[in-house]
């Protein structure tokens, strides 16, 4: 009998090569962890404008389909841990694990830095309302996910700087992932607006779920912004 307990969520599109890449490295690290996991891609269908945070909703939703998962790890298809003792695990708090990237010179960009890859356990995704919805484009939907644990009375938790090095495939800006300009001002509102933006006002479509050997990928149609 195998027993799965984390799912590791990976927000995608067109990015097969750093998948393969990501997918090479990643597999032998979490089995060297002793892990018990499924992988989940989700692929955001169609050319609109990208939405990172959304697709981690989506992936919250779509594993839980498959299996009550305790603990969500959600990682960019470009981030590999150079240290094997950096656990792809749910701790006490929620878990920003990417703390020391190649790109920004192996340290924190800032305090409150919670990009690129982290972990929540159900409990603590559910109490957080998961992601918003709304952050569409490049920015701020890490800050507010931040915002949102604080606000929930929650602190996060860390590796130190040597454990938690990571390196990211150098890559350019992705097409339809512009910085938003309108991203930064809504974290003013995070407070009040947690509550009705997130896994309970979530909306998509499956389109497609293929089940490769390695990870299920899962392509939807997240639909457009309103305006
Ligand atoms: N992602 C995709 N496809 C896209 C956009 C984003 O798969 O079209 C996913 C992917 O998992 C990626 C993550 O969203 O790792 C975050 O996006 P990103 O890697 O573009 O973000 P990052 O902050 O880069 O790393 C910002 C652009 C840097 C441009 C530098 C030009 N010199
Ligand atoms: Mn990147």
């Amino acid at each position: 009998m195998y027993f799965f307990q984390v799912a590791i969520i990976v927000p995608f599109r067109n990015r097969h090569e750093h998948l393969k890449h990501w997918l090479y490295y990643i597999h032998p690290i979490l089995i060297r962890q002793q892990l018990d996991y499924g992988v989940y891609v989700i692929n955001q269908d169609g050319e609109g404008v990208f939405n990172r945070a959304k697709l981690m909703n989506v992936g919250y939703l779509e594993a839980m389909k498959e299996y009550d998962y305790e603990c969500f790890v959600f990682s960019d298809v470009d981030l590999v841990p150079l240290d094997d003792r950096n656990l792809y695990k749910c701790f006490e708090n929620p878990r920003h694990l990417a703390v020391a990237m190649d790109k920004f010179n192996f340290h924190l960009p800032y305090q409150t830095y919670f990009g690129g890859v982290s972990s929540l356990s159900k409990q603590q995704f559910l109490k957080i309302n998961g992601c918003p919805n709304t952050y569409w484009g490049w920015g701020g939907e890490d800050d507010d996910i931040y915002r949102r644990i604080v606000y929930r009375g929650m602190s996060i938790s860390r590796p130190d700087a040597m454990t938690g090095k990571y390196k990211m495939v150098r890559h350019e800006r992705d097409k339809h992932n512009e910085p938003n300009p309108k991203n930064p001002d809504k974290l003013h509102k995070t407070k009040q607006t947690m509550d009705e933006d997130g896994l309970n006002s979530l909306n998509y479509s499956v389109k497609e779920i293929v089940k490769d050997i390695l990870f299920t990928f899962i392509s939807v149609d997240i639909q457009g912004p309103e305006s």
